[in-house]
């Protein structure tokens, strides 16, 4: 399936610029958005930088797109009123744009921490309640229940991304779990691009890892098949961190860290 013209947000994050030139190879034109610096246009590119908080900006970011990678946005725990601004209020202005244009999937990177107070002895499908583990997870949360209303009142498709850590490579032992490789990450964006119907749909995002804490059953129908895992990390990173303490609430919930980030 080819697109016309592809909305990449957060392109000059992380995760925005491994997965530019991939998506460029997808559409005819990819226009791309951030607050950063986004460089200079490649060939078939559009380059809109655009504060998400601004609603008159991405009403004109959204027009001609048919579809959206929507990974733009306060990627951290951080302080409430600025994850509004960004995660919140920004997601309300796509969705909006969005449903004005015609707009018909989006792809939203949405978060682990959404579910970051369940256990990691524990194993969450996306069925499951949320409990978010902070300020970030709950803005993240509120992203999917946008997408959720956005399909069940006017029939946009989103897949919500529960990523977990993609990253080049996993950094300590929580991400031996949670990892997902950046080839992997590709081929769960094109999956949910790509398949043919996805109403409202959530999946969680890590690669084919030996230990994981999440259950994709309920997401077969997008056809992502992780190939990669953190298992050649291992001992590494198992090398690098000896010890876990087990009274630490960053070892004994999903979140990690974030479970203690703030108050700020
Ligand atoms: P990042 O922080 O590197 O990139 C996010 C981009 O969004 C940045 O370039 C930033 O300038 C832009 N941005 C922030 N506030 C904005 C605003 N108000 N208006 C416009 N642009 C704004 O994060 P990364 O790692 O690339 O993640 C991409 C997305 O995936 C984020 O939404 C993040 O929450 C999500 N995610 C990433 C994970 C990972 O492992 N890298 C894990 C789970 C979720
Ligand atoms: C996230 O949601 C963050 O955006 C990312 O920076 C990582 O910390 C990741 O989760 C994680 O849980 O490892």
């Amino acid at each position: 399936h080819m697109y016309s013209r592809l909305l990449l947000t957060g392109a000059a994050g992380g995760l925005g610029r491994v997965l530019r030139p991939r998506l460029k190879a997808r559409c005819d034109v990819l226009r791309v958005s951030d607050l950063g610096d986004l460089g200079t246009a490649h060939a078939g590119e559009e380059i809109m930088p655009v504060p998400l908080q601004d609603r008159p900006a991405v009403f004109k970011l959204l027009e001609g797109v048919d579809a959206v990678v929507h990974l733009g946005g306060i990627s951290t725990e951080q302080p409430f009123d600025d994850i509004v601004q960004a995660n919140i209020i920004g997601a309300y202005n796509l969705y909006e744009a969005a449903r004005t244009h015609g707009t018909r999937r989006i792809v939203f990177a949405s978060s682990n921490h959404v579910t970051g107070f369940y256990r990691q002895d524990e194993v969450v499908d996306a069925t499951m309640p949320v409990r978010p583990d902070g300020y970030y997870g709950l803005s993240k949360a509120f992203g999917e229940n946008l997408a959720r209303f956005y399909f069940d009142r006017y029939g946009i498709e989103t897949v919500c991304l529960r990523i977990g850590s993609s990253f080049a490579e996993p950094k300590d032992r929580r991400m031996l779990a949670t990892w997902m490789s950046f080839d992997d990450l590709e081929r769960l964006v094109i999956s949910s691009l790509n398949s043919p119907v996805v109403g409202y749909s959530v999946i969680y995002g890590m690669s084919d890892n030996h230990h994981v804490w999440w259950d994709n059953t309920p997401a077969k129908h997008i056809g992502y098949r992780p190939l990669d895992s953190s298992e050649p990390f291992r001992a590494a990173v198992e090398a690098k961190q000896l010890t876990l303490d087990l009274n630490d609430p960053a070892v004994i919930y999903q979140g990690g860290g974030f479970v203690k980030a703030g108050p700020f």
